[in-house]
């Protein structure tokens, strides 16, 4: 049986994806009303075939929980934020499982950090726990780090397909932990040291956000002498080596607008090239901010109030809010005291902002100028609803006459 720490975007489609292929799994949340939802039958979050992956692990018996199990096996995929301050992990939900999980783990468990941690958490925070506990690493407890590598929007495909890296203290241990997430993955698995598949993980992140800096930055520097700077990606890239990126409004999520803090964070010194790319990308929601201000000026728009945003997810087709391009935009409006712009998100119901509307024709028919910062297929699928309107697309999907762009 193993047990997995943390039901949320990571958490609960890998204990899916273990109990429907016939492992054991009970999965383990504080949240008890999550777990209740859980229990109803309902999966928390939107996400391609993950109700029929939930469906699949129920018929196979898989248990959520609030308490912790005994078992041999662990895996925890708990939120590991960042302080916006010191740009330093904060590793208190992760230590806070693992001291959980030793209060029940018998001799000889493996306890697996899928939760994304910068390079050398494991070793500064964790063994620490285990070792001020009298526990012997390795012996009595063992240490592995498997860090997801799924995309918000493909999940299960990708969890089935990708490759993964398994990094532990010892070979025979990785290839056990390998085993077991054969059952499910048929992609291949590396198996390496903690220290490396802490740092790897951080990397591949951090080397799309400097890719996307890159592309945005060309945004920037072809708006400044009026050059169309998708042209000019589309024709780059028909050259073999290389492949630039999209601009965009900015980048969001909890991984590749974080994770390239802890580099920075941990290297001050030499993390150059990372901290400026993080401080391109997040430069991206006020740029689009001044394109707004240029376009109501051009166009005779006096009130903010006739501005309308379509989208609030940080990325299409998925309705994950965390650190998304629009948030950033509506809070330095709310600093500059601009108040009125209207938003519409068809995934998102909750009502996160003023002036938030939930459906699209009202919202169109409030509004002069629509800024398209989310590519959703709704509104992919919908553009004529747009004629008549001033658009502003950031996202390079809207080929109405008179379009602005970045
Ligand atoms: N974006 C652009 N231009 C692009 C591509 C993306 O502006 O050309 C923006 C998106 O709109 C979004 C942000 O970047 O705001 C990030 O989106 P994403 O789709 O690139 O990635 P995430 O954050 O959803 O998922 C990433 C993935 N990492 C990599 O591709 C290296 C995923 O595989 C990881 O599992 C995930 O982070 C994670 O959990 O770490």
């Amino acid at each position: 049986m193993i047990n997995i720490i943390g039901l949320g975007y990571i958490g609960l489609p890998t204990a899916l994806m273990f109990a429907s292929h016939g492992v054991e799994v009970v999965g383990t949340d504080y949240n008890k009303e999550l777990v209740d939802t859980l229990n109803h039958g309902r999966t928390t979050f939107e996400e391609d075939g993950l109700d029929e992956l939930f469906k699949a692990a129920v018929e196979k018996g898989i248990k959520f929980s609030s308490e912790y199990m005994k078992t041999d096996m662990y895996i925890i995929a708990v939120p590991t934020p960042y302080d916006k301050d010191s740009k330093r992990i904060d590793p208190s939900f992760v230590t806070g499982a693992v001291e959980n999980v030793l209060d029940y783990a018998p001799k000889g468990a493996v306890v697996v950090i899928e939760s994304t941690i910068s390079p050398g958490t494991i070793d500064r925070f964790v063994r620490p726990i285990i070792e001020n506990k009298g526990l012997v690493i390795g012996e009595d407890i063992h240490l592995v780090h498997a860090p997801e590598r799924i995309i918000p929007g493909n999940m299960v495909y990708e969890l089935l397909h990708n490759s993964r890296t398994i990094g532990a203290d010892s070979p025979e241990i990785g290839e056990k932990v390998k085993a077991l997430y054969s059952s499910f993955c048929q992609g291949e698995i590396v198996v390496t040291d903690i220290r490396t598949a802490e740092m790897t993980k951080v990397v591949e992140n951090t080397f799309r956000d400097i890719n996307i800096a890159f592309a945005n930055e060309l945004a920037k520097i072809c708006r400044s002498d009026n050059m169309d700077v998708y042209e000019i990606i589309r024709i780059a890239n028909k050259h073999p080596r290389v492949n630039i990126l999209s601009p965009g409004p900015g980048v969001g999520g909890h991984c590749i607008s974080v994770d390239p803090w802890f580099l920075v964070g941990d290297y001050p010194q030499t993390a150059n090239l990372i901290k400026q790319a993080r401080m391109i990308n997040d430069s991206m929601p006020e740029f689009v901010l001044g394109r707004i201000s240029d376009i109501m000026k051009e166009n005779g728009v006096k009130s903010v109030s006739r501005v309308g945003l379509y989208g609030l997810t940080y990325k299409e087709n998925v309705d994950d809010i965390r650190e998304s391009p629009t948030l950033q935009m509506l809070e330095s409006m709310e600093r500059h005291l601009a108040s009125g712009v209207k938003v519409y998100d068809p995934y998102v119901e909750r009502e996160i902002c003023e002036n938030q509307y939930h459906d699209f024709d009202e919202f169109l028919s409030e509004v002069d100028i629509v800024v398209i910062l989310v590519g959703h297929n709704e509104i992919r699928e919908n553009m004529e609803k747009l004629k008549g309107k001033i658009v502003l697309d950031t996202r390079n999907i809207c080929n109405l006459p008179g379009t602005y762009r970045l």
